[in-house]
C-alpha cells in the first residue's frame, strides 16, 4: 500500500459521536465533492439509527460541476437528500437550510405531545472536509471549534441558525476509512490523511497519472506544456524543469515538483477536478465533461 494509516482513538471518537447524535434530529454528512465515495465512513450508517440524514458535497468550487450535478441526482435516485455547497463563497447554503428546516423532529415524546421545537442538527465528516468552515458559514460568524479532536458538547451547545433550526456547535469527527489503494490515494490527494502516512512522490505519481488521462488540458495549461509525455514520471520531471526545480547536479528535484503539483491541485489551481464520478460517467474524460 502506498498510503499507510492507522486510526487512533477510534473507539473514543465513536462513543462521543454516538452521545452527540442522540441529541439531534438530522445529521448533515459533509463529503468532499471531489471524492463523494472515499470521503464517506460506512460506520455512520450504523450510528445514525432513526435520525434523518442529508448529504452535503462541500468544496463544490473545486469539483467538476457536471459530475457534482450527477452525484446529487444519483443520491436522490437512491432516496438520499443531497446538495452541493461552497463554504467559502456560501454558494448553496440557503438551499441546505431549507432542506434542514423540512426535517420532522425525531423525538417521540415531543411528537406525541405535538410539541413544536426547532429542528436540531449536527455536522459530521472526516478531517479537512470543511466541517468548521461549513458551520461558520451556516452560523454567519466564526464559532465552530476548529480542532480535529472529538469532543462531547457541553454547556451552551446550541446555536440558533434560523427561528426553527438549532445546530450543535461541535462537529462530529469521522475517521477516514480505506481498505483499498485507490481510496487511500484519493484521501491523500485532498489532504484528509496526514502527510506522514504517505510519500508525496508516490502519491503524486498516481495523481499525475489520473490527471494525464482525465484532465490533460488542465496540466498542459497550468504548466505550459506543449505536449504530455505518456509516462507520468516524465510529466512530473517536465513540470520540475519548467519551474526550474533543479538539484545541485542538474537533475530535476522531483520532490519539489511533486509538492507543487499536489498543492496546485488542492488549491484549485488546476481547475475543477473530480476524482470520483458516478458509474455512468466513469469512462468520459473530465476535460470533456466540464
Ligand atoms: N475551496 C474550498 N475550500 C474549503 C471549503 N470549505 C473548507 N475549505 C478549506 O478546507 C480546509 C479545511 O477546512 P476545515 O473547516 O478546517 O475542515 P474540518 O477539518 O472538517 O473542520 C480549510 O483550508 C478551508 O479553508 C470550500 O467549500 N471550498
Ligand atoms: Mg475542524
Amino acid at each position: 500500500m502506498i498510503v499507510q494509516w492507522y486510526p487512533g482513538h477510534m473507539t473514543k471518537a465513536k462513543k462521543i459521536l454516538q452521545e452527540n447524535m442522540k441529541m439531534v434530529d438530522i445529521v448533515v454528512e459533509l463529503l468532499d465533492a471531489r471524492i463523494p465515495i472515499s470521503s464517506q465512513n460506512p460506520m455512520l450508517g450504523e450510528l445514525i439509527g432513526n435520525k434523518h440524514k442529508i448529504i452535503v458535497l462541500n468544496k463544490e468550487d473545486l469539483a467538476n460541476q457536471n459530475i457534482t450535478k450527477k452525484w446529487i441526482e444519483n443520491f436522490k435516485d437512491n432516496g438520499i437528500k443531497a446538495a452541493a455547497v461552497d463554504s467559502l463563497s456560501k454558494k448553496g447554503i440557503t438551499h441546505i437550510l431549507s432542506l434542514i428546516e423540512q426535517t420532522p423532529i425525531t423525538d417521540s415524546v415531543a411528537r406525541r405531545l405535538n410539541i413544536k421545537r426547532p429542528v436540531r442538527a449536527m455536522v459530521v465528516g472526516i478531517p479537512n472536509v470543511g466541517k468548521s468552515m461549513f458551520i461558520n458559514t451556516l452560523v454567519g460568524r466564526s464559532t465552530a471549534k476548529t480542532g480535529n479532536k472529538p469532543g462531547v458538547t457541553k454547556g451552551n451547545q446550541w446555536i440558533k441558525i434560523r427561528a426553527n433550526i438549532q445546530l450543535l456547535d461541535t462537529p462530529g469527527i469521522l475517521w477516514p476509512k480505506f481498505d483499498d489503494e485507490e481510496t487511500g490515494l484519493h484521501l491523500a490527494y485532498v489532504n484528509s490523511i496526514g502527510p506522514k502516512a504517505f510519500d508525496v512522490e508516490d502519491v503524486v505519481y498516481s495523481l499525475t497519472k489520473f490527471l494525464a488521462v482525465n484532465y490533460p488540458k488542465a496540466l498542459m495549461v497550468r504548466y505550459n506544456l506543449e505536449e504530455l509525455p505518456v509516462d507520468p514520471f516524465k510529466i512530473i520531471e517536465q513540470i520540475g524543469k519548467v519551474r526550474g526545480f533543479l538539484l545541485r547536479g542538474g537533475d530535476v528535484d522531483l520532490r519539489q515538483a511533486s509538492e507543487t503539483i499536489i498543492k496546485d491541485f488542492r488549491g484549485g489551481r488546476l481547475g475543477r477536478i473530480s476524482l470520483e464520478a458516478p458509474e455512468e460517467l466513469r469512462n468520459s474524460g473530465g476535460d470533456e465533461v466540464q
